[in-house]
């Protein structure tokens, strides 16, 4: 049980006067009851913690969440334990299945409630940060590594393996998300998984991968050149270079995460090369692009302790794209603190 997640469901409970918190989202389910079942419901009143389950789970329950009362589905239904004991419940519209909100809706009325816990996810614990810590050297390791692992002839899918190798080796659970390598004109795509294409001399190179620790995500993306970079590319590898530690400079200055996009968006923007096509970066946490999103329309405080990425980039279509992204937070003193450290300068690989 985090005692920060139950603190902030029933805040939301008393101010909207509701009796329950139906919590659908698996990590919310982690987060506030320690609870990791990939089945059920954890439904939190103003005194109980209930999880809602069948018999596969009961005997992990007992050592993962002891405060919590086991209620079976085998033998009641979600909607008919919610209709029999609540009338208002919050539900988490993101997450929570049509079907099963059709159910409940025939006994309870019901809420929205979808920020609640992720709002509180957002600010991060001591012991929290330490696992995203981890992960980000996990990162900055394997990024050392496949710079002198890389050479011109390999597939972008030879690369992404030893990234994913690597990083396992070094004690990851799994990765963040399927490893991004994206050579020559497909560094233009933002998101380009790896292929078999063969890596070539002058390539640009995306590297966008992370890795997971104790539940915890990372997520780190370099930009780098096989043999001699042209003046073009060198030009706006320093614009994004530029747009990546401003955003990381000016995060302290600024009131809200929609200041801190408009920012590094602006700056982009400015140039010859807009406009910033994607947001500039997003929480991290028990996933990887966890609240919030940072772009333009998000109103939320940038305070400390919120792990988040900051992570702009250029794409020339047919010709090539650069993004650099590092993990960061705001500390208690108001500086910025880098988890991940790897150089953000341009590597020429030869
Ligand atoms: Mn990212």
């Amino acid at each position: 049980m985090n005692e920060t997640g139950v603190v902030a469901v029933r805040k939301f409970l008393d101010a909207q006067d509701l009796d329950a918190f139906l919590i659908s989202d698996k990590e919310d389910q982690f987060y506030v009851a320690n609870y990791s079942g990939d089945d059920g419901f954890v439904v939190v009143s103003a005194d109980e913690i209930f999880i809602v389950t069948d018999a596969r789970f009961f005997s992990q329950i007992k050592v993962e969440c002891p405060d919590c009362e086991i209620v079976d589905v085998a033998k009641k239904s979600l909607a008919d334990f919610l209709a029999e004991r609540f009338s208002k419940v919050a539900i988490e519209s993101d997450s929570l299945l049509t079907k099963d909100y059709l159910a409940i809706a025939k006994g309870v009325s019901t809420v929205n409630g979808d920020l609640v816990v992720k709002q509180a996810r957002m600010i991060k614990s001591a012991a929290e940060i330490d696992l995203l810590k981890q992960g980000a050297v996990i990162c900055d390791q394997v990024f050392d590594h496949i710079v002198d692992f890389m050479e011109v002839g390999q597939t972008e899918l030879a690369v992404a393996n030893e990234i994913e190798r690597f990083g396992k080796s070094l004690g990851a659970s799994k990765l963040s998300f399927e490893t991004i390598v994206a050579s020559g004109v497909r560094s233009a795509f933002p998101h380009g998984g790896a292929t078999s294409k063969v890596i070539e001399d002058g390539d640009v190179v995306t590297l966008d991968f992370g890795f997971v620790v104790d539940g915890y995500f990372s997520d780190i993306t370099r930009t780098v050149v096989m043999g001699e970079a042209s003046e073009e590319v060198k030009k706006v590898y320093g614009l994004v270079q530029k747009a990546e530690s401003m955003g990381i400079r000016f995060a302290p200055m600024v009131e809200t995460f929609g200041d801190l996009d408009r920012v590094v968006r602006g700056f982009i923007d400015d140039t010859e090369y807009g406009p910033f096509i994607h947001g500039t970066g997003h929480g991290l946490g028990l996933v990887c692009h966890d609240y919030p999103i940072i772009r333009t329309s998000n109103n939320d405080q940038l305070v400390s302790n919120i792990v988040f990425t900051v992570e702009p980039g250029i794409y020339l279509e047919n010709k090539f794209g650069v993004r650099i992204e590092d993990d960061v937070y705001k500390n208690d003193a108001g500086d910025m603190v880098r988890l991940t450290n790897s150089t953000t300068d341009l590597i020429e690989i030869k």
